[in-house]
């Protein structure tokens, strides 16, 4: 009996060692959730010196570098034209409301004034101004989310336990120390939460580094997360893991594939916390000069537009070039986002799945009693056609179908009517569009 009772005991205290471990997000933090589902459309910033050899982020451990000859590359870093009040408004315009930019990518530069290391924007640039700051300002100035970009693995620390990559740097690997680099992570990322202002979201990268260890590699992720938290509840935690979300995680992230798709995210469970795929303009993250293969304007708004159909935000990806410009390319892609952005936003902020499966002509998000039909392809006869039961999420069973209002966003009011058990809408000729929204409404 009294062994039945320490048992007993034993199992009561361990649960509540769970109960206390598990975490419980904040006020501020679920309202945080809610601003960054409802800003749907955010853009990825991949600046870094591995700019400056255009050829992508990955190019020190792709090109075989050294890291101590790559690093000399920080001693000619002079992004002259670099204006981040320049870079946000060309942001804004394209109607996105947030960015995550690369504070310290796998080679291990930081792109802001750490205490914790001299590989960094101001003790080993010309340049010695802190990209992060000026940033952070733009956007504060400009009503503009600011998230960052965080590295977990490491290129070029003698202290990083060397995972999958980074294995010809040149370091000695005799000094690989967990304990020592975490005290780094962990410093810096209180440096990012508490020195630029209100941080939205810190996005986790490189766990991917250590997946496929003999040992299972413990990154200690609870304690980095509730370290976190614990400086900023509010803050929202996403991990480019590729698996299902860990404990203390508030977004769920998919990259270069929509939640439920085919390609990366193939069979990941999808959780109720935001979604946000992320996905590049062109091949690469990092500026790559002979990389021009960018989707048209056309292609990125409804890709936009497919991610909040499944319930999910788009982060599009620009990178930036040595000089401190963004891309023409990229500029004329967000300026043409925003001209779709401006008539036909409402069917994009605070929007999500509608329940009703993708179409020939197009896909459906929805609003609280609104749906708004996205009709990429007119089809030839300019009619397009919902089943009623697909609608029923949104209008309820039995709504009075002889009330319901069609109006195209941006353009003249279009009558629906009900035949067969379907929504009937005569587009008719359209001038054309990447995406022509549909409203529909009592
Ligand atoms: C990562 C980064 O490596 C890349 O440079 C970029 O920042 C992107 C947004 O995120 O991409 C990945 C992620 C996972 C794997 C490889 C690259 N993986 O699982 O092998």
């Amino acid at each position: 009996m009294k062994r039945l009772i320490l048992s007993a005991l034993a199992l009561l205290s361990l649960m509540s060692a769970w109960a206390q471990d598990a975490y419980v997000p904040s006020e501020s933090n679920l309202a945080a959730r809610e601003k960054f589902e409802d800003n749907r459309f955010g853009v990825f910033i991949h600046w870094g010196i591995y700019s400056m050899f255009a050829q992508g982020e990955w190019y020190l451990q792709e090109g075989g570098l050294n890291a101590a000859e790559y690093a000399k590359a920080a001693g000619g870093f002079y992004p002259a034209s670099f204006d981040a009040r320049e870079w946000v408004k060309a942001i804004k315009a394209s109607g996105a409301r947030y960015i995550c930019f690369t504070s310290r990518h796998h080679d291990g530069f930081s792109m802001f004034d750490t205490a914790v290391s001299d590989y960094d924007m101001i003790d080993s640039t010309p340049f010695k101004r802190d990209i992060i700051a000026e940033l952070a300002q733009a956007c504060r100035e400009e009503g503009i989310a600011l998230n960052f970009y965080y590295s977990l693995a490491d290129w070029t620390r003698e202290d990083y336990p060397v995972g999958k990559t980074g294995h010809n740097t040149g370091r000695k690997g005799n000094a690989q120390d967990y304990d020592s680099y975490f005290s780094f992570m962990k410093a810096q990322l209180a440096e990012l939460l508490t020195k630029y202002g209100d941080i939205g979201a810190i996005w986790f990268d490189g766990f991917w580094d250590h997946d496929s260890d003999p040992v299972p590699f413990d990154w200690r992720l609870p304690e980095l997360y509730s370290h976190i938290h614990s400086i900023n509840p509010a803050c929202l935690i996403g991990n480019n893991h590729h698996r299902a979300v860990f404990p203390g995680e508030d977004f769920q992230m998919f990259e270069r594939d929509l939640p439920g798709g085919s390609g990366w995210s193939k069979g990941r469970e999808i959780s109720n916390l935001p979604l946000e795929m992320c996905q590049t303009m062109n091949g690469m993250w990092g500026y790559k000069i002979a990389d021009q293969n960018y989707m048209s304007s056309g292609e990125l708004v409804r890709l936009l537009v497919r991610a909040v159909s499944k319930g999910s935000n788009l982060l599009i990806n620009v990178g930036p070039q040595p000089d401190g410009n963004l891309p023409q390319a990229a500029v004329a892609r967000l300026a043409e986002m925003g001209e779709w952005m401006n008539v036909n936003g409402e069917s994009v902020y605070g929007c999500g799945a509608a329940g009703v499966p993708e179409k020939d002509w197009g896909v459906a998000t929805a609003k609280d009693d609104k749906v708004y039909l996205h009709v990429f392809d007119v089809p030839e006869n300019g009619i397009i056609s919902v089943p009623l039961s697909e609608l029923a999420g949104v209008f309820g069973q039995k709504p009075r179908w002889k009330k319901i209002k069609a109006e195209l966003l941006g353009g003249a009011a279009v009558k629906p009517e009900v035949r067969d058990g379907n929504l009937v809408v005569t587009l008719g000729q359209l001038s054309p569009s990447a995406d022509h929204v549909v409203r529909l409404s009592f």
